[in-house]
């Protein structure tokens, strides 16, 4: 059972559900964004408003409108949420209870996590606590990452880390793929041979491709993620027994489950734990608890979050068991106007402050939110 603010989950109990309404956003995003399963340039996300006792609570949804991250879409999610998941929700119910209901509806964890997110948002909110401290930690300095996309020349990747670099992220990710892979991290490495730099595939290669990836010892990375399919666990624990570098998987991990087969299997040394493809804050630090115990590293991966997402996962790094930095990165990297006030700012040395607002502690400005929906409709 995970700890809630030092009560256990069970004594937190819904009230009346008032209102659920969704929300379709879609938000430019500053600079095209490049992997090598898709190029976005908007970001379009499903969020989700819960109210109870005249409580509003916030959640929002990391699926794309595609299904080349994950197998869910903001169009499945919505279908999932408005006749699944909101018909759970009664009032005098426990949060234990909650998730006990949503087990029964299988997979659909980013479906899952939009609704806990708002339902813990909303909590927090009637408590009159941060996320972070209701979850049962307290507030510290967070670290910061980049996760740069696949670029066009080697000279705007270059210029691209120097500016991470520049801004004092704590941890440069480059996206890499099949034929641009060892030679580019060879340059980024030769011309900054201090930085923390890792590389994401995306899943971009196979078994075969073994010797290869191995080339990549040599440019002492903290981690690859994802070399291998999304649906792969197995392969991984072959390659990992090959490398030196530790292996990160982010695709693979859908559940506490996935985390336990990986880390019997010695598939990774670090897992990428994005709460909204886990099924939320909960399983969340179940899973970065997990890793913690078997000495496998945790943090916080991204999905380009608008800053009510952002923030969530800022509060979640709050967990000591997150012990690496994420990817975790100012909001004017991403959009040139955001939905929430305040952005998500880098201090001197590379850290981010969690909000100290009540709930998510993060305020959604009506009129910018209006500029940018493109659907919206009550389910209750
Ligand atoms: O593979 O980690 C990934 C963004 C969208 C989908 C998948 C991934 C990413 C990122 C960017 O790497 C993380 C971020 O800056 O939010
Ligand atoms: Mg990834």
């Amino acid at each position: 059972m995970i700890k809630l603010n030092s009560k256990t989950e069970s004594e937190f109990v819904l009230g009346k559900i008032e209102r659920i309404e969704i929300t379709m956003v879609k938000l430019p995003l500053v600079k095209p964004f490049v992997t090598r399963t898709s190029a976005k340039t908007s970001k379009e996300a499903l969020l989700l408003e819960i109210s109870a006792n005249d409580v509003t609570g916030w959640g929002e949804c990391v699926a794309d409108p595609d299904p080349f991250y994950s197998p869910e879409t903001t169009i499945t999610v919505y279908h999932i949420i408005k006749d699944f998941l909101g018909p759970c929700l009664e009032k005098g119910m426990t949060l234990t209870e909650v998730e006990k209901c949503f087990q029964r509806i299988r997979g659909n964890r980013m479906a899952k996590a939009t609704v806990e997110n708002a339902l813990l948002d909303l909590l927090a909110r009637q408590q009159g606590l941060p996320l972070h401290r209701f979850l049962g930690f307290p507030a510290r300095k967070i670290m910061s990452g980049i996760s740069i996309g696949l670029q066009n020349s080697l000279q705007q990747l270059l210029a691209a880390v120097e500016d991470a670099r520049a801004k004092k992220y704590h941890r440069i990710k480059m996206k890499i793929k099949r034929g641009q892979d060892i030679e580019w991290v060879r340059a980024v490495r030769e011309r900054f041979p201090d930085i923390a730099l890792m590389v994401d595939a995306n899943g971009d290669y196979r078994l075969e491709d073994t010797s290869h990836l191995r080339q990549l010892d040599e440019f002492n990375l903290m981690m690859i993620e994802q070399p291998f399919s999304f649906s792969d666990i197995y392969h991984h624990s072959i390659l990992q027994r090959s490398l030196k570098t530790p292996l990160c998987l982010d695709e693979s991990i859908r559940c506490l489950d996935d985390a336990e087969t990986s880390i019997a299997l010695h598939s990774c040394r670090i897992i990428n734990i994005k709460q909204g493809r886990v099924g939320g804050l909960l399983e969340s630090l179940r899973i970065a608890h997990l890793a913690a115990e078997h000495r496998v590293g945790a943090w916080s991966g991204g999905m380009h979050e608008t800053g009510i997402g952002r923030a969530v996962n800022i509060h979640l790094q709050a967990d000591k068991n997150f012990n690496l930095p994420g990817d975790t990165s100012e909001t004017c990297r991403y959009f040139d106007e955001d939905i929430v006030e305040p952005s998500v700012v880098l201090d001197q040395d590379g850290f981010i402050d969690i909000p100290s607002g009540s709930g998510i502690g993060v305020k959604v400005l009506p009129e910018v939110l209006a500029k940018y929906t493109i659907h919206k409709e009550k389910i209750k």
